[in-house]
């Protein structure tokens, strides 16, 4: 940061991403404002290429992040009397035209780079090992809440199914249309997990009856609901905010 003088934009004046960004990278104490000058390109002392800094930026946050992301790092927990009550619903609708998905049909779909391709009953999912985590959700439309969430491990089922690890993104798809993608690392992360349960019940409707893929290192539109399908893949599936414009990567 020495490398800006008195007279120019600080970062406190620079938009948010670009704070963020550096923050971090300060943080970690692995890359230098004057180092990311020099891989973007951009002189970032100079006020006028600021914008042309944020654009190489955009284009290029995916990859810090996903390069900043710590596999092995955990997400903060919490106990029970944290959590909060009444958990927020959210999605692109009200909760009252949240989809009704049929526990004694359902079946999740797998396919993509794996060796595996069976479908998933609740009740398979069910038999595969169980852990819990009480986590913070934060939404990018401003709130956080922490609740209790268990189910499969979700490096445990990609091991079931025999997903190629070396793969770069596992895909998404809901019963309400919505959809999202994760990078591998994320996928493969501990705390990353197929949740069956919420507090002491099978996911409500709302919550996303009957799987959901909760992921405490990321925001909460990462975190798709009544997932009826999955698959592993090298092209990046995007999502529905994700196409819209949010931050891909997303970690939080
Ligand atoms: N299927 C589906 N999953 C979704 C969404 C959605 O609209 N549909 N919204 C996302 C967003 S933006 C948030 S904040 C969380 C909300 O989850 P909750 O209703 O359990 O709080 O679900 C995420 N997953
Ligand atoms: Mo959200």
């Amino acid at each position: 940061m020495s490398i800006l003088r008195p007279q120019r934009p600080t970062l406190d004046d620079l938009k948010p991403e670009l704070a963020d960004i550096e923050r971090r990278l300060f943080l970690r104490g692995s890359l230098s404002l004057g180092a990311l000058t020099l891989l973007t390109g951009c002189n970032l002392v100079e006020g006028n290429s600021v914008d042309k800094a944020l654009m190489a930026m955009s284009h290029w946050n995916d990859k810090v992040q996903a390069w900043l992301f710590d596999p092995n790092k955990l997400a903060q927990t919490y106990s029970r009397a944290d959590i909060t009550t009444p958990f927020p619903f959210n999605a692109f609708y009200p909760e009252s035209r949240a989809p009704a998905v049929d526990g004694g049909t359902y079946r999740l779909e797998v396919s993509g780079l794996v060796a595996d391709r069976k479908s998933w009953t609740i009740e398979e999912l069910r038999a595969l090992p169980q852990e819990s985590q009480i986590t913070r959700h934060i939404c990018v439309e401003g709130w956080s809440a922490v609740g209790e969430w268990s189910g499969v491990r979700f490096s445990t089922f990609l091991d079931r199914i025999g997903a190629d690890r070396r793969a770069r993104y596992v895909g998404f798809k809901c019963a309400d249309g919505y959809y999202s993608s994760i990078d591998m690392a994320t996928a493969l992360h501990p705390q990353t997990i197929l949740a069956l349960d919420f507090g002491d019940d099978p996911l409500p409707r709302k919550y996303g009856y009957p799987m959901k893929l909760r992921v405490p290192t990321k925001l909460g539109f990462k975190n798709p609901k009544h997932i009826g399908a999955l698959f592993v893949t090298n092209d990046n599936p995007g999502g529905y905010w994700e196409d819209q414009g949010y931050n891909w990567f997303s970690g939080s």
